[in-house]
């Protein structure tokens, strides 16, 4: 495997990649913008020894010293959950300024998914995504999230996206380029500390072992592109759907009267939400974030066992 010039896999992800080893990508915006310090940390560590637990290897994905990293020492994540927002939230128009100028970057849904190809790494695990945002109709704000998982063939874990987005003009446009939505369980499309969104998803999988085949057909199809699986928040920790939507109406009533808007909005509507919902919404991201580790780690697993 020839590496990028810009990116450094460190030693464990690239033995386990050259030896077809199941492997599995984290990003580090969650850390650093996602979550507060210590908490962050503490988080990014526990993803980690899941995915072990789960027979993977983690690998964390960031810009360090505008270098491309996949695969982060535990100083390292210390270091971004530290630095939380004062690190630059790294999207794919950021990255050739962020090497050229030897910056840092968190590294959102669709940078994690580019260093993760690069890297040749094919399932990624995450919390929520970006998409398509409530008044994108007059504002054009849509994630370029949406655009990695239309070009980018990797695999991404999630557990839906918050109902700070419009759903419904998310799964559209996700359906015009090309990009499966899988429900890991359920028929419904989960909205994140919800189990429930009222869409549909393309298709229910039911297994780890079905969504590696579904993945590896794509693969050799040779379509372009990745996929999107979306795994309902464990009952136990799910949010009252209430109480989460009254909390995102106020934070984009807020948002919007502050006139906040480009790279500022997703981060600004979940700082918001974590205020206006206090411990709980935190306590119930963790917990969806580890759920969506176990399902990544058992799923490259089974792809590798193909
Ligand atoms: N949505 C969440 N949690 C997150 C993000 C989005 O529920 O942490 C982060 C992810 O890193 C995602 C990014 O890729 O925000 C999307 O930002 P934007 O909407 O600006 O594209
Ligand atoms: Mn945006």
């Amino acid at each position: 495997m020839e590496l990028n010039k810009y990116l450094d896999v460190n030693a464990e992800v690239l033995q386990a990649v050259r030896e077809g080893k199941p492997v599995v990508a984290l990003e580090s915006t969650i850390i650093s913008h996602g979550m507060p310090y210590p908490q962050n940390v503490e988080t990014a560590l526990n993803v980690e020894r899941i995915i072990r637990e789960n027979g993977a290897v983690p690998a964390t994905i960031a810009i360090i010293g505008g270098r491309l990293k996949a695969g982060l020492t535990p100083e390292e994540i210390e270091y971004f959950g530290k630095k939380g927002t004062a690190i630059a939230k790294a999207s794919r128009r950021d990255l050739a300024a962020l090497i050229a100028r030897g910056e840092d970057g968190a590294t959102t849904v669709t940078t994690t998914m580019i260093i993760a190809h690069m890297a040749g790494i094919k399932i990624f695990a995450t919390g929520g995504i970006g998409g398509v945002h409530r008044g994108a109709e007059t504002t054009m704000d849509i994630s370029a999230d949406l655009e990695e998982l239309a070009m980018t063939p990797v695999m991404v874990v999630c557990a839906g996206a918050k109902s700070i987005l419009d759903l419904g003009l998310t799964l559209e446009y996700l359906e015009t380029h090309g990009v499966p939505v899988v429900g890991f369980g359920t028929k419904e499309l989960p909205a994140f500390y919800t189990r429930k969104s009222g869409f549909a998803v393309d298709y229910e999988i039911d297994t780890p072992e079905e969504l590696a085949k579904m993945f590896k057909a794509q693969s050799d199809l040779g379509l372009k592109g990745g996929m999107l699986v979306t795994n309902p928040i464990p009952e136990e920790y799910s949010m009252d759907a209430d109480v989460i939507n009254k909390a995102i109406d106020n934070a984009i009533a807020e948002a919007v009267s502050l006139g906040i808007h480009g790279k500022e909005t997703t981060p600004f509507l979940l700082a918001k939400i974590k205020d206006l919902t206090g411990g709980d919404s935190l306590a119930s991201n963790i917990q969806l974030v580890y759920n969506n580790a176990r399902l990544a780690a058992k799923t490259a697993k089974a792809y590798c066992e193909l």
